[in-house]
């Protein structure tokens, strides 16, 4: 290569590198405009692991983790390869599918966890050209991408268990040592690899990092990897899991840490919006994200449509996934939601394409999005539940109404609109145009003018003798009226003026609604308050520090019946710990004794783990935590008079990363792992 082409070249790589880390927050929001306006993607898994299809050794519950969940030694894996022909591929099929649904951008497996290449690449032969496909499917769908105008996106795992330079191994790879295994090596080779993904089929619209949550990779080796692939595509987007700062499943990135540009919550829909985030929330259409030809689990085409408008009212993209056969065939069920989610699509896409999440805090009868047009803005009303009396209240809104129609209407027939107080009124037909989802399109005059009702804060969601209650709200020149009820009550002329938090002693409902010169400007909010009875002190004593403990190894997806296993230890701890542990897959522990709580209150107890847990609390379950998933927690209010509690708490591991934590909180205690000295043992 000629010396100013080098140095050409060079200089590109160097601005390009610095243009990453010097870039505005308006060059950022540019580059990501055309992903924030698409709202909507399909996913895909596809590789290796659908030759199995889920199934090994009898048993049917894997997808695409089946190399580690059923502990298939390398070399057995390996021989999917030879078997690998998806012969029924047809990549303009895939993208019209994707097209027609209403999709916008389409994120594929370029690499998996296995290790295996679905694109031609020089640095592996554990890839697609050396089986009998011989073809590659990653320059197919790029050519159909372009001709129907989708943008093409990657997959790539981090992790990969198969390349001899990667660290860690499997833990029950016991044939598989370390070697002279260099991670630099493998850093290296990941680089090549994106190399040739990010010069060999064009342009590249994101590139959607997995795998990154193992002790090898940190964050300076993610900022490295996501300056070194905007070096070669400087517009390409890049997601959160290129760093170490992911907060588990719920996907967004950890306080000061490197969140590459989007956050991405996985099975699940953030409660609120995350406003000044951009974020996209990743689900399967079953229970699997690789083929499984025993999971006919499938979400139906309501659900996924529904959770659509959830996801746009929030703000956030949906990046709802298919998993191909090892034929390279859509699974049927796949094929019908697609068509049925395109022809809700068909009328209503304007209500999802470039909105921006909805003002209001809550909608009861469904979900709102909204567009700014020339002189006001537009909202999109997702009417899920049709009102009985056939008109529609949007409350908290003081905007004047230009006009309301329903999308679906070609005529857009003018609907009736009116006023009472805060709420703006639209006369709807009799039934709704589509039961699953029916936008309403109203066209509000001037600057935005919304008040959400009052937030009712407090500690805890019930209370045994006593509870403290602060109303508030964001909105400038409001007043707030309140009044304490056995129902659900508007508030309107009647309750009081709120001045300064209160205290309930008594279960009850809380209304509250922002007033301004005397006139309502919100909905009403209303909240319920259980008081609860605190369960009775167990008459226990010659008590001694710490839980007694049990100790078991063996295989499970879910909690074990412990009373039918045989124990391997047992002993005392000071508090919930896994130290009992005698390696980190397949065992499980109970532990038992007292929890001492030092007066009569309310508790709040919180169980987190990976994998699965149980609370119980005086014999009772109180917190139901079990299953195969990664660190989540469950919480649960109880009443306990002052003494001790009989707890256990159980807890198994089946492979991956493994924790349990179990924290208190009460009068006087914040949120922290419970402590030794409130725990006692017979
Ligand atoms: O382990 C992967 C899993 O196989 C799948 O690819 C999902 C999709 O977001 N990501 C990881 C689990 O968080």
């Amino acid at each position: 290569m000629k010396r100013p082409l080098i140095l050409i070249l060079f200089s590109f790589c160097l601005i390009s590198r610095l243009a990453a880390q010097k870039e505005t927050a308006a060059q950022h929001d540019t580059r990501m405009q055309w992903w924030s306006e698409a709202r909507f993607g399909m996913f895909i898994h596809w590789g290796l692991y659908a030759v199995p299809a889920g199934t090994w050794d009898g048993k049917t519950g894997y997808g695409e983790w089946i190399r580690t969940s059923a502990q298939i030694p390398l070399e057995t894996y390996n021989k999917f390869q030879p078997q690998f022909n998806p012969a029924g591929f047809n990549a303009d099929e895939w993208v019209k599918a994707a097209r027609d649904a209403g999709m916008k951008y389409i994120v594929i497996t370029s690499k998996h966890h296995d290790g295996f290449c679905m694109f031609d690449t020089k640095q592996t032969d554990f890839n697609i050209m050396k089986t009998p496909f011989q073809r590659d499917p990653m320059k197919e769908l790029a050519a159909a991408c372009q001709k129907y105008g989708i943008r093409f996106c990657f997959y790539y795992s981090i992790m990969d268990w198969h390349h001899p330079d990667y660290l860690p191994r499997r833990e029950w790879e016991k044939n598989r040592p370390v070697g002279d295994a260099d991670y630099e090596k493998y850093v290296a080779y990941m680089k090549a690899g994106l190399k040739e993904l990010l010069t060999q089929y064009g342009n590249i619209g994101v590139l959607w990092f997995d795998g990154e949550w193992e002790p090898t990779w940190n964050q300076a080796q993610g900022l490295d990897l996501y300056n070194y692939v905007r070096s070669l595509q400087p517009s390409i987007i890049i997601n959160n899991r290129v760093g170490a700062g992911r907060l588990d499943m719920e996907g967004m990135t950890k306080q000061g840490m490197f969140g590459g540009d989007f956050g991405t919550p996985e099975q699940q829909i953030p409660l609120t919006g995350l406003p000044g985030s951009y974020w996209e929330t990743c689900m399967t259409m079953n229970d699997h994200w690789g083929y499984n030809n025993n999971d006919k689990n499938f979400k139906s085409s309501k659900e996924i449509i529904r959770m659509l408008a959830d996801i746009a009212s929030k703000g956030g993209n949906y990046l709802l996934n298919v998993g191909p056969t090892a034929l390279g065939t859509f699974p049927r069920e796949s094929i019908e939601r697609l068509k049925e989610i395109g022809k809700w699509m068909e009328f209503n896409s304007e209500s999802i394409y470039g909105t921006k999440a909805s003002p209001f805090t809550s909608t009861p009868w469904g979900r709102c999005t909204m567009k700014t047009t020339k002189g006001g803005f537009r909202l999109y009303l997702h009417v899920f539940d049709w009102p009985g009396n056939n008109q529609l209240l949007v409350g908290g809104c003081l905007n004047k109404v230009n006009k309301a129609f329903i999308l679906s209407d070609k005529k857009h027939l003018v609907l009736k609109t009116g006023r009472i107080n805060d709420a703006i009124t639209i006369d709807l037909p009799v039934n709704p145009p589509d039961t699953i989802n029916t936008v309403v399109v109203i066209d509000l005059k001037g600057e935005p003018d919304f008040t959400n009702p009052p937030e009712i804060v407090t500690d805890f969601s019930c209370l045994v003798d006593t509870l403290k209650v602060t109303l508030s709200s964001s909105r400038p020149n409001v007043q707030i009226r309140f009044l304490v009820s056995d129902t659900v009550r508007q508030v309107d002329t009647g309750g009081v003026f709120y001045k300064e938090p209160f205290y309930l002693y008594r279960g009850c409902y809380v209304n509250a609604r922002c007033f301004r010169d005397g006139k309502p400007v919100s909905r009403t909010s209303s909240r319920l308050f259980i008081q609860k009875i605190p369960t009775v002190a167990r008459a226990v004593s010659d008590l001694k520090p710490g839980l007694a403990y049990r100790y078991f190894e063996g295989e499970w997806d879910k909690m074990p019946n412990f009373k039918k296993l045989q124990q391997w230890y047992f002993g005392v701890v000071d508090t919930i710990t896994l130290a009992p542990k005698k390696r980190n897959e397949n065992f499980a522990l109970y532990f038992f004794g007292y929890v001492k709580v030092p007066k009569r209150a309310l508790y709040r107890f919180t169980l987190s783990s990976d994998d699965g847990s149980k609370l119980f609390l005086d014999g009772l379950l109180s917190i139901n935590n079990d299953g195969l998933h990664s660190m989540q927690e469950k919480s649960l209010e109880q009443g306990l008079n002052a003494g001790y509690h009989a707890i256990k708490v159980e807890y198994f591991q089946r492979t991956g990363s493994t924790d349990l934590r179990l924290y208190i909180e009460g009068p006087g205690i914040p949120k922290t792992l419970i402590k030794k000295e409130m725990l006692f043992h017979d």
